[in-house]
Protein backbone atom coordinates (compact mmCIF):
# COMPACT_ATOMS: atom_id res chain seq x y z
CA UNK A 1 0.00 0.00 0.00
CA UNK A 2 1.36 3.08 -0.66
CA UNK A 3 2.43 5.95 1.96
CA UNK A 4 -0.40 8.32 1.51
CA UNK A 5 -2.55 5.62 1.25
CA UNK A 6 -2.03 4.57 4.45
CA UNK A 7 -1.89 8.55 5.96
CA UNK A 8 -5.43 8.55 4.76
CA UNK A 9 -6.49 5.59 5.91
CA UNK A 10 -4.87 6.26 9.13
CA UNK A 11 -6.52 9.35 9.98
CA UNK A 12 -9.42 8.20 10.04
CA UNK A 13 -8.92 5.86 12.30
CA UNK A 14 -7.44 7.36 14.95
CA UNK A 15 -7.82 10.39 17.00
CA UNK A 16 -6.79 14.15 16.04
CA UNK A 17 -4.24 13.42 18.85
CA UNK A 18 -3.03 10.22 17.98
CA UNK A 19 -2.56 11.21 14.31
CA UNK A 20 -0.56 14.11 15.14
CA UNK A 21 1.62 11.70 17.66
CA UNK A 22 2.10 9.53 14.50
CA UNK A 23 3.63 12.07 12.83
CA UNK A 24 6.09 12.81 15.45
CA UNK A 25 6.81 9.50 15.84
CA UNK A 26 7.28 8.82 12.00
CA UNK A 27 9.48 12.18 11.45
CA UNK A 28 11.22 11.53 14.60
CA UNK A 29 11.75 7.68 13.98
CA UNK A 30 13.31 8.91 10.52
CA UNK A 31 15.87 11.31 11.98
CA UNK A 32 16.80 8.21 13.91
CA UNK A 33 17.78 5.98 11.67
CA UNK A 34 19.62 8.98 9.71
CA UNK A 35 22.05 9.25 12.79
CA UNK A 36 22.09 5.48 13.34
CA UNK A 37 22.63 4.55 9.69
CA UNK A 38 19.09 2.48 9.43
CA UNK A 39 16.77 2.74 6.18
CA UNK A 40 15.14 5.96 7.22
CA UNK A 41 12.36 4.52 4.76
CA UNK A 42 11.40 1.76 6.59
CA UNK A 43 11.98 3.81 10.16
CA UNK A 44 9.31 5.90 8.88
CA UNK A 45 6.84 3.77 7.78
CA UNK A 46 7.42 1.42 11.05
CA UNK A 47 6.66 5.12 13.08
CA UNK A 48 3.51 6.10 10.60
CA UNK A 49 1.95 2.82 11.77
CA UNK A 50 3.12 1.96 15.21
CA UNK A 51 -0.12 3.18 17.10
CA UNK A 52 -2.63 2.03 14.12
CA UNK A 53 -4.44 -0.18 16.83
CA UNK A 54 -4.34 2.43 20.04
CA UNK A 55 -7.84 4.05 18.77
CA UNK A 56 -9.63 0.93 18.88
CA UNK A 57 -12.10 0.45 22.11
CA UNK A 58 -10.40 -2.03 24.83
CA UNK A 59 -13.80 -4.20 24.26
CA UNK A 60 -13.08 -4.73 20.90
CA UNK A 61 -9.02 -5.02 20.84
CA UNK A 62 -9.55 -8.13 23.24
CA UNK A 63 -12.37 -9.70 20.94
CA UNK A 64 -10.52 -8.98 17.55
CA UNK A 65 -6.81 -10.62 19.48
CA UNK A 66 -9.36 -13.65 20.42
CA UNK A 67 -10.68 -13.77 17.15
CA UNK A 68 -7.06 -13.57 15.72
CA UNK A 69 -5.38 -16.09 18.03
CA UNK A 70 -3.09 -13.59 19.62
CA UNK A 71 -2.46 -14.35 22.63
CA UNK A 72 -3.50 -12.00 26.07
CA UNK A 73 -1.52 -12.57 29.36
CA UNK A 74 -3.17 -11.95 32.76
CA UNK A 75 -1.19 -8.34 32.79
CA UNK A 76 -2.82 -7.56 29.14
CA UNK A 77 -6.41 -8.23 30.16
CA UNK A 78 -6.06 -5.73 32.94
CA UNK A 79 -4.28 -3.54 30.94
CA UNK A 80 -6.03 -3.95 27.74
CA UNK A 81 -4.09 -0.69 25.88
CA UNK A 82 -1.04 -2.26 26.08
CA UNK A 83 -2.89 -4.87 23.08
CA UNK A 84 -2.30 -2.29 20.65
CA UNK A 85 1.52 -3.11 19.66
CA UNK A 86 0.60 -6.94 19.43
CA UNK A 87 -2.79 -6.17 17.40
CA UNK A 88 -0.97 -3.07 15.78
CA UNK A 89 1.47 -5.25 14.27
CA UNK A 90 -1.03 -7.55 13.40
CA UNK A 91 -2.78 -4.94 11.43
CA UNK A 92 -0.23 -3.47 10.04
CA UNK A 93 0.15 -6.62 8.33
CA UNK A 94 -3.42 -7.53 7.34
CA UNK A 95 -4.45 -4.29 6.31
CA UNK A 96 -1.96 -1.84 5.75
CA UNK A 97 -0.10 -4.53 3.92
CA UNK A 98 3.27 -4.64 5.52
CA UNK A 99 5.26 -7.58 4.99
CA UNK A 100 8.76 -6.63 6.20
CA UNK A 101 9.59 -8.84 9.41
CA UNK A 102 11.81 -5.97 10.95
CA UNK A 103 8.82 -3.35 10.62
CA UNK A 104 6.15 -5.91 12.24
CA UNK A 105 8.75 -7.18 15.16
CA UNK A 106 9.44 -3.06 15.78
CA UNK A 107 5.31 -2.35 15.79
CA UNK A 108 4.76 -5.31 18.32
CA UNK A 109 7.44 -4.68 20.87
CA UNK A 110 7.18 -0.64 20.87
CA UNK A 111 5.25 -0.83 24.08
CA UNK A 112 7.35 -3.34 26.60
CA UNK A 113 10.00 -3.30 24.50
CA UNK A 114 12.22 -6.56 24.60
CA UNK A 115 15.87 -7.69 25.46
CA UNK A 116 17.84 -7.46 23.11
CA UNK A 117 16.06 -5.03 20.29
CA UNK A 118 17.29 -4.60 16.84
CA UNK A 119 18.05 -1.26 15.48
CA UNK A 120 14.95 -0.31 14.15
CA UNK A 121 13.02 -1.72 17.49
CA UNK A 122 15.77 0.67 19.30
CA UNK A 123 14.35 3.49 16.61
CA UNK A 124 10.74 3.25 17.36
CA UNK A 125 10.48 2.76 20.92
CA UNK A 126 12.57 5.36 21.37
CA UNK A 127 11.23 7.66 18.59
CA UNK A 128 7.26 7.03 20.39
CA UNK A 129 8.74 8.55 24.06
CA UNK A 130 11.16 12.03 22.36
CA UNK A 131 9.05 13.19 19.19
CA UNK A 132 8.15 16.75 19.94
CA UNK A 133 4.73 16.44 21.04
CA UNK A 134 5.78 14.94 24.40
CA UNK A 135 6.34 17.34 27.03
CA UNK A 136 5.31 15.10 30.41
CA UNK A 137 8.18 12.23 30.75
CA UNK A 138 10.89 13.70 33.40
CA UNK A 139 14.58 13.97 31.92
CA UNK A 140 13.49 14.84 28.14
CA UNK A 141 16.09 17.34 27.08
CA UNK A 142 19.03 14.34 28.11
CA UNK A 143 16.95 11.76 27.17
CA UNK A 144 16.47 13.45 23.82
CA UNK A 145 20.25 14.12 23.47
CA UNK A 146 21.29 10.84 24.37
CA UNK A 147 18.60 8.91 21.71
CA UNK A 148 21.28 10.68 19.35
CA UNK A 149 24.48 9.15 20.92
CA UNK A 150 23.66 6.01 22.47
CA UNK A 151 20.34 4.54 21.80
CA UNK A 152 21.14 1.43 24.36
CA UNK A 153 21.92 4.60 26.97
CA UNK A 154 18.56 5.78 25.92
CA UNK A 155 16.73 2.81 26.33
CA UNK A 156 18.00 2.30 30.00
CA UNK A 157 16.76 6.00 30.84
CA UNK A 158 13.65 5.62 29.14
CA UNK A 159 12.90 2.37 30.60
CA UNK A 160 13.85 3.70 34.21
CA UNK A 161 11.60 6.41 33.86
CA UNK A 162 8.84 4.42 32.74
CA UNK A 163 9.36 1.69 35.24
CA UNK A 164 9.27 4.43 38.27
CA UNK A 165 6.17 5.70 36.89
CA UNK A 166 4.80 2.48 36.75
CA UNK A 167 5.06 1.94 40.10
CA UNK A 168 4.08 5.27 41.01
CA UNK A 169 0.63 5.01 39.50
CA UNK A 170 0.83 1.26 41.07
CA UNK A 171 -0.93 -0.07 38.21
CA UNK A 172 0.35 -3.83 36.97
CA UNK A 173 3.82 -3.87 35.05
CA UNK A 174 3.83 -6.37 32.12
CA UNK A 175 6.97 -8.63 33.28
CA UNK A 176 8.79 -7.81 30.01
CA UNK A 177 8.94 -4.39 31.14
CA UNK A 178 10.82 -5.68 33.79
CA UNK A 179 13.12 -7.79 31.61
CA UNK A 180 13.93 -5.37 29.33
CA UNK A 181 15.14 -2.57 31.41
CA UNK A 182 17.28 -5.52 33.37
CA UNK A 183 19.36 -6.25 30.01
CA UNK A 184 19.35 -2.33 28.74
CA UNK A 185 19.96 -1.14 32.40
CA UNK A 186 23.94 -3.09 31.57
CA UNK A 187 24.42 0.52 29.62
CA UNK A 188 22.95 2.84 31.88
CA UNK A 189 24.97 6.27 32.32
CA UNK A 190 24.09 6.66 36.39
CA UNK A 191 26.74 4.44 37.89
CA UNK A 192 24.08 3.43 40.79
CA UNK A 193 22.79 0.60 38.31
O1 LIG B 1 0.89 4.30 22.65
P1 LIG B 1 1.66 5.46 23.23
O2 LIG B 1 0.90 6.18 24.30
O3 LIG B 1 2.18 6.38 22.20
O4 LIG B 1 2.98 4.86 23.92
P2 LIG B 1 3.24 3.37 24.39
O5 LIG B 1 2.73 2.40 23.42
O6 LIG B 1 4.71 3.28 24.73
O7 LIG B 1 2.43 3.25 25.72
C1 LIG B 1 2.87 4.07 26.74
C2 LIG B 1 2.31 3.68 28.05
O8 LIG B 1 2.49 2.28 28.28
C3 LIG B 1 3.07 4.42 29.13
O9 LIG B 1 2.13 5.10 29.95
C4 LIG B 1 3.78 3.35 29.86
C5 LIG B 1 2.91 2.17 29.61
N1 LIG B 1 3.59 0.90 29.82
C6 LIG B 1 4.82 0.49 29.41
N2 LIG B 1 5.11 -0.70 29.93
C7 LIG B 1 4.04 -1.05 30.70
C8 LIG B 1 3.06 -0.04 30.62
N3 LIG B 1 1.88 -0.09 31.28
C9 LIG B 1 1.63 -1.16 32.03
N4 LIG B 1 0.48 -1.26 32.68
N5 LIG B 1 2.53 -2.18 32.18
C10 LIG B 1 3.74 -2.16 31.53
O10 LIG B 1 4.55 -3.08 31.69
FE1 LIG C 1 1.85 2.85 21.48
FE1 LIG D 1 2.97 5.96 20.29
Amino acid sequence: MELHVIRKKLKKELDKGRYEHTKGVMYTAGCLAMAHGYSVEKAMLAGLLHDCAKCIPNDEKIALCEKNHILISQVEYHSPYLLHAKLGAYLAEQIYEVSDPEILHSIKVHTTGEPNMSLLDKIIYIADYIEPGRDKAPNLEQVRQLAFHDLNACMAEILRDTLIYLSSRGGSIDATTKMTYNFYKQYSIHSEN
